[in-house]
């Protein structure tokens, strides 16, 4: 007889971790697979528990403020991206089946050359997304995405080819939040899937199976300081969602962290759109390692994601750290959308 206090929560003998979730869908739907793709996942979420371990405590290990030095965005680099960052490189590079990653701390991929055999899998990620916030103890995020080496393509000759893959390329995609707790969300095209670090006992635990996005929410999620800097039919968007025009007021939530706010997002539903800018005219999101891991989740959770002129997971890219635009969010929110910028798209087309 199980005790009533175990029944009622995750952490029942039938618990499933990230591990054997991952295994029950490779075996369901692939059932020849090596295992290879959950022994890469598995150095993902080692990575991504060391790096808890220092958010949890930064005020405490003098992990919090700048490291000094500055990454290929320009931006300055906190303690914690560099951790992170070295944290992902180290344990997916000790996984042979790893061929190359793209960080977006680094400016050139790096290659793991030497070991027993070529790797199979491209790897990209943004180690620690929103990492300004640390300091003020507001939520930040891995993500990441997984690719195949590209057939007859030499992982050392043409490493930054081999990552410009456009997203509907990707095998497997996921972010990390950590947040009030920390949060594991994956897919690899059969569904999305969420997990809740245990730290009793330090395991990925499922805890969101099979996500779906609402079709419709009640929340926009945009930095309304740039408003005036907005392309006109985004700024007739957001009024349209500000004054009913879609059968409910909306309220603002933007937290200034990609997988916080689109994390909510995903289960709350509503939209997320970091537009055109005066200061980033392409966007500021990156399209491998942000825009192209969150489309193939919201995709997969019955959501739509776009750059305002395209299906961000048909973007063909021409530079891993290029920038897109990012508007991503349920059916009902993306069609309005849509109606409000297609217009736009006609007009430009024709002056183009
Ligand atoms: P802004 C964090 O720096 C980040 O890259 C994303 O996590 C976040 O969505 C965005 O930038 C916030 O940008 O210009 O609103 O501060």
């Amino acid at each position: 007889m199980k005790s009533q206090a175990l029944a009622n929560t995750k952490t029942d003998p039938m618990i499933v971790t990230i591990q054997q979730h991952i295994l029950q869908e490779q075996r369901k739907h692939s059932p020849q697979a090596s295992g290879s793709f959950s022994w890469l996942l598995s150095g993902i979420t080692l990575a991504t528990k060391m790096t808890e371990a220092r958010v949890r405590r930064a005020g405490l290990l003098d992990m919090v403020g700048t490291a000094g030095g500055i990454n290929v965005q320009g931006e300055v680099q906190q303690k914690l991206d560099v951790y992170a960052d070295e944290a992902l490189i180290h344990c997916l590079g000790v996984r042979e089946n790893v061929a190359i990653v793209a960080s977006e701390e680094s400016e050139e991929a790096i290659t793991f050359d030497g070991r027993g055999g070529p790797g199979k899998y491209v790897v990209v990620f943004d180690p620690l997304d929103g990492s300004s916030n640390i300091d003020v103890n507001v939520s930040v995020g891995t993500i990441f995405s997984v690719l195949a080496l590209p057939e007859g393509m030499n992982s050392v000759d043409e490493p930054e080819k081999a990552c410009l893959q456009p997203g509907i390329k990707q095998l497997a995609a996921g972010y990390v939040v950590y947040g009030s707790s920390t949060i594991m969300v994956y897919t690899t095209g059969h569904g999305v899937h969420g997990f809740t670090l245990d730290p009793s006992f330090g395991a990925y635990v499922l805890s969101h199976e099979n996500i779906r996005m609402p079709e419709q929410g009640t929340y926009y999620s945009s930095n309304d300081a740039y408003w005036d800097s907005f392309p006109k039919p985004y700024q007739e968007y957001l009024s349209h969602l500000r004054s009913g025009g879609m059968g409910r007021r909306y309220a603002l939530r933007y937290i200034g962290s990609l997988v916080a706010d689109f994390h909510r997002t995903l289960l709350r539903g509503g939209v997320f759109l970091y537009p055109p800018t005066d200061k980033n005219p392409d966007g500021k999101l990156r399209l491998l390692y942000e825009a192209n891991p969150v489309a193939f989740i919201a995709e997969q959770a019955g959501g739509v994601a776009t750059s305002g002129t395209q299906r961000i997971m048909e973007i063909e890219p021409t530079e891993i750290h290029q920038r897109t635009p990012l508007i991503v969010g349920g059916k009902s929110e993306m069609q309005a959308f849509e109606h409000f910028i297609e217009p736009a798209n006609v007009l430009s087309s024709l002056a183009g």
